[in-house]
């Protein structure tokens, strides 16, 4: 039996016949006429319903699942504050292409403003990141209702972030429904054709004509690792290891190398960009320093990144669309080899590391070169983790998420538990001790079972900002602006039923990684790196 509400069930027919596979759930009252409807549709279709308390987490999960599955996924959550908590995640997913569907439940809009309990303005709360779709509790034409939901649905299969909204009267839990009701997606019939499948002649001819012809790529959850082998005999590639490209070592040497850019001579003529956002300032720096250069924009949606601001043309078309695209280019060119040769030139294509934490990336990235199946993802951690990693651990050997549509902190641990709940293999999180005290409510979930496996880089607060040249002279920036703290997470662990283990010297590594990697778990395991130093002795 569902709800009696007419806007719930189109909703949840909807659904059943969208490509939602995955519905993270929050507790409520107000939603749970939704809630009990895609509960009833659990039972008898392939969809998976994930309980998460804490709906700032909640959201990141399902984010973490729309990634990893290349398929829409929602969350419901309840009436009030509860929405706003999902604001974080949504602004992600409006910054990643990734279509996530927020479902609210609303109180009827003459409460609001008159101290009525979790009554608040929900209508607009999560726009501009969000196109949002508002159904007020009328018996007003159900049409008129499916009609706006289908146009939330097609939007959702344009990678974009959703919410519907749905004010529902008291009385809510009369479930006395037989039948939901008979609906068809038509979405696909109204998503405009933008996209398109072939590069126009004209940025081919650019590119054959280009002296240093150059992709750049950032941020994506597209895994097609294949294609760059057949790029870089037609240009020079600069892909990071979070576009899952395999020589994204490049782009950690080039940072280095622009230290000295006086004596590193290539200089690009065209550049190709795909992608998200770049972890590597100094080559975004780069890149908006040379005069006349031109930039060919690759990306599905509308809105061109004139990230290098030197934006000549816009291609619309998917990430995987256009990297086959640029594999199949009618020509041939040298230019990754003098990028090589001049990167090699001025720094070596890796240092040694530092730091304990570093170390334990660097043996991790030798480990994951030689047993690629270890793990089915990777999801880094914002700040001195991801870059660690770009540096010692190459990319694609296996999908390489992390949250840089924002670079948030605030949902790195849920964004690989919404991996982990869609993912039979193992799913590595490497993160460092701000970003996962900061969303360790994310173990705090039933659900998760041993195949989630994170490397805790503890020094006792934020370390990427003792890296900022100039800070150091600040007395804020121990306490005030890195956060020092001495939290392990040793009892977090014991309290989320977690195993746990702690080591504190470089010796210890390997066997500690190999307890991590290689052990058969039933529950997450966390390996805390107990970085002793003396930043924050200060
Ligand atoms: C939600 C949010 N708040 C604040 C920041 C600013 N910020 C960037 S990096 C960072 C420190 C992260 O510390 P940690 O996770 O311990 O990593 P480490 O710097 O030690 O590698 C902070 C607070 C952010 N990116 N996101």
């Amino acid at each position: 039996m569902f709800s009696n509400n007419p806007n719930v069930n189109i909703l949840t027919s909807l659904i059943r016949a969208s490509k939602i596979r995955h519905i993270v759930v929050c507790p409520g009252s107000r939603n749970a006429p939704i809630v009990h409807n895609l509960h009833a549709l659990s039972q008898q279709h392939d969809i998976s319903l994930h309980s998460v308390t804490d709906e700032r987490s909640a959201a990141f999960v399902a984010l973490g699942i729309a990634s990893h599955t290349h398929t829409p996924t929602a969350i419901c959550v309840t009436s009030g504050s509860a929405l706003l908590c999902t604001l974080p995640a949504v602004a992600e997913a409006h910054y990643r292409n990734c279509p996530l569907l927020v479902i609210s439940a609303d109180r009827p809009e003459e409460w609001i403003d008159k101290l009525d309990g979790q009554t608040i303005w929900q209508e607009n709360a999560l726009r501009p990141y969000a196109k949002r779709f508002n159904f007020a509790d009328t018996t007003e034409s159900c049409n008129k209702n499916e009609q706006l939901m289908q146009e939330a649905f097609s939007l959702l299969l344009l990678q974009r972030p959703v919410h519907i909204n749905i004010q529902l009267k008291e009385p809510l839990f009369n479930f006395t429904t037989k039948e939901l009701p008979e609906v068809t997606i038509h979405a696909e019939h109204s998503i405009p054709s933008v996209s398109t499948q072939s590069l126009p002649t004209e940025v081919i001819e650019t590119l054959r004509n280009a002296h240093a012809p150059l992709l750049v790529m950032g941020s994506s959850d597209a895994f097609c690792p294949q294609y760059f082998y057949e790029i870089e005999k037609r240009m020079a590639c600069l892909a990071e290891i979070i576009a899952n490209a395999p020589h994204s070592t490049l782009a950690d040497q080039m940072e280095r190398a622009l230290l000295h850019a006086d004596t590193f001579h290539f200089v690009p003529d065209v550049v190709v960009h795909l992608g998200g956002a770049l972890i590597h300032k100094r080559i975004k720096q780069f890149l908006r320093s040379i005069p006349h250069l031109k930039v060919i924009r690759i990306d599905a949606n509308s809105h061109d990144a004139d990230t290098f601001c030197h934006l000549s043309y816009s291609v619309r078309m998917s990430t995987e669309d256009g990297l086959k695209a640029l594999a199949e280019l009618p020509f041939h060119s040298n230019a990754h080899a003098r990028l090589l040769e001049s990167l090699n030139q001025v720094c070596a294509p890796q240092t040694s590391p530092n730091s304990i934490e570093e170390t334990c990336i660097a043996e991790l990235g030798k480990i994951l070169s030689s047993q690629p199946d270890m793990l089915s993802a990777l999801h880094l951690g914002n700040s001195m983790s991801v870059r660690w990693a770009s540096r010692h651990i190459i990319g694609g050997l296996f999908p390489v998420y992390c949250n840089r549509g924002t670079n948030g902190i605030e949902g790195s641990v849920s964004a690989a538990v919404g991996t982990a709940l869609s993912e039979n293999g193992n799913v590595l999180l490497i993160i460092g001790d701000l970003s996962f005290f900061y969303d360790v409510n994310a173990l705090w979930n039933n659900e998760l079972g041993g195949n989630l496996r994170i490397l805790l880089l503890n020094n006792n607060g934020g370390k990427i900002f003792h890296h900022l040249e100039g800070l150091n002279h600040s007395p804020a920036l121990s306490n005030y602006i890195a956060a020092h703290h001495t939290a392990t997470a040793h009892g977090i662990c014991n309290s989320f039923n977690c195993y746990h283990k702690a080591i504190t010297e470089t010796t210890e590594i390997n066997e500690a990684l190999n307890w991590l990697l290689a052990t058969d778990f039933n529950r997450p395991a966390v390996l805390e790196i107990l970085a002793t130093n003396d930043l924050f002795s200060k």
